[in-house]
Order: C-alpha cells, then structure tokens, then sequence
C-alpha cells in the first residue's frame, strides 16, 4: 500500500503544468507571460519571439518569417511545429511551461497535444485574455510607435485581427469542449488581470 503511495507522489512530482496563453494580437500574452514566469518559475516560449530573434539574426527562417509577419499573416503550420519542438525541448523537462501565440490554428493545437502526449504531458489549462477589438488596435498602434516592429502599423493590425478571427478565435471552442478554458477579461490594469490569472494557476 505504501509503495503504490510513494509510486504515485513521484508520478505528481514529474506531472510538469502546461499552460497554453490565449488572445487576440495585443491582448497582452506577453506582457501576463513575463508576470507567470516570474512569480511561478515556469519556462516561456513565445513563438512570435523566437521568430523576431530569427529575423533579427537573418537566417533563412527568419528571412521566410518576415514574409509572412509583415503582412501579419501567420508562418505555415508544418514549420512551427517544428521550430516549436525543438525550443520545447531544449527548455524541458522543467517544472511547467508558458505558450505564449501557440498554437494559432487548430492543426498546430493537435501538434501541440501530439508532441505533449509524446513526452507523456498534456496541456493543464488554457487561458484566454478577453479584450475588445477597438482596445486591441489602440494599444498596437501605441505600441508601434516605439517597437519597432513590421506588425505594429494600422493595416497590418487589421489583417492579424482578422487572421486571428478566422484562423484562431475557433480554438477557443476547440478548448471549451475539453473542458481546459479559462476566459479572464483582459481589460483593465496588468495588476488586476495577473491576479486573475493567478487565481486559476492556483488552482492546478
Ligand atoms: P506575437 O509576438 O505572439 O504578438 P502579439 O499577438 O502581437 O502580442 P501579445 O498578445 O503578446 O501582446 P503584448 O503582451 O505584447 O506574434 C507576432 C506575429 O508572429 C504573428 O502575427 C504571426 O505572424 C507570427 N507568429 C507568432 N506565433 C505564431 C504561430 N504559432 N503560428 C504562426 N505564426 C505565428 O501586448 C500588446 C501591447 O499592449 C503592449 O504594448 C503592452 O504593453 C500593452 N498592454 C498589455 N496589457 C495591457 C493592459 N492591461 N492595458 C493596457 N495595455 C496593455
């Protein structure tokens, strides 16, 4: 009786927390992602940063990547499913992890599950931050006043809304229906929004 108890604590312990940071472009996944990381430990991997880092390196990834990011369309699934392994696994195990822009499309969702199942995890929660679409364009068109980036201008925003709209917003059903989304309104203060998050995080 004893043995199977201690068996299974060590089953718990190796249990690593999944965590999947959902939204619309600028609702802030990366702004909450740094907050997790800080307070719980866990890895972080932002797609849309590995792919900036690629650029900014001008590698032939990032070379493909800024085709597609300036005309905020999305980089073909087969390609960050497999850019998404291999940071993945160069970062775990460890004790959970923050994906933050992944998966955006329900065939990089069943990737991601596969790749989990793989390495026998599986995703604990999702998490979508909830902000209107006239707050979404305001803080991008801020932001793109000192980021720098290619995304960051009014007609590109538009196009990743409606990216977002047709190719991502469906995952959320996709999450509903297994019953790992946890919709926070991510209109406010950081402070409030990150308290909301903690209090689902707590509860895994
Ligand atoms: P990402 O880098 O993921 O960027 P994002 O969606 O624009 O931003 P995020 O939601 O993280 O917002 P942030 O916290 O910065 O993607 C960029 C591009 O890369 C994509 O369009 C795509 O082309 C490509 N890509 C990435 N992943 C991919 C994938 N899986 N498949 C295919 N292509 C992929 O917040 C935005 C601003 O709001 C900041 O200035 C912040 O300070 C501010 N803000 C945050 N919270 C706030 C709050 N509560 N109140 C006021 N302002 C707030």
């Amino acid at each position: 009786m004893l043995k199977i108890k201690i068996k299974d604590l060590k089953n718990i312990q190796k249990q690593m927390i999944n965590i999947v940071i959902f939204g619309a472009p600028g609702s802030g996944k990366g702004t909450q992602s740094e907050r997790i990381v800080e307070k719980y430990g866990f890895a972080h991997i932002s797609t849309g940063d590995v792919l900036r880092n690629e650029i900014k390196k001008d590698s032939e990834l990032g070379k493909t990547a800024k085709n597609y990011i300036s005309k905020g369309q999305l980089i073909p699934d087969s390609l960050m499913t497999d850019i998404l392994a291999s940071v993945y696994d160069s970062l775990c195990p460890c004790k959970g992890v923050i994906f933050d822009g992944f998966p955006r499309t329900i065939p990089q969702a069943e990737s991601l599950n596969k790749l989990l199942a793989e390495r026998k995890e599986s995703v604990t929660a999702m998490i979508e931050l909830n902000v209107p679409q006239d707050e979404l364009i305001s803080r991008l068109i801020e932001r793109g006043k000192t980021s720098g980036r290619s995304d960051d201008n009014k007609e590109t925003i538009k196009q990743r809304l409606s990216v977002y709209e047709n190719q991502t917003s469906p995952l959320m059903d996709w999450y509903e229906k297994q019953g790992k989304s946890h919709s926070i309104d991510g209109l406010g203060s950081m402070d409030r929004i990150f308290n909301d998050i903690c209090k689902v995080l707590d509860t895994l």
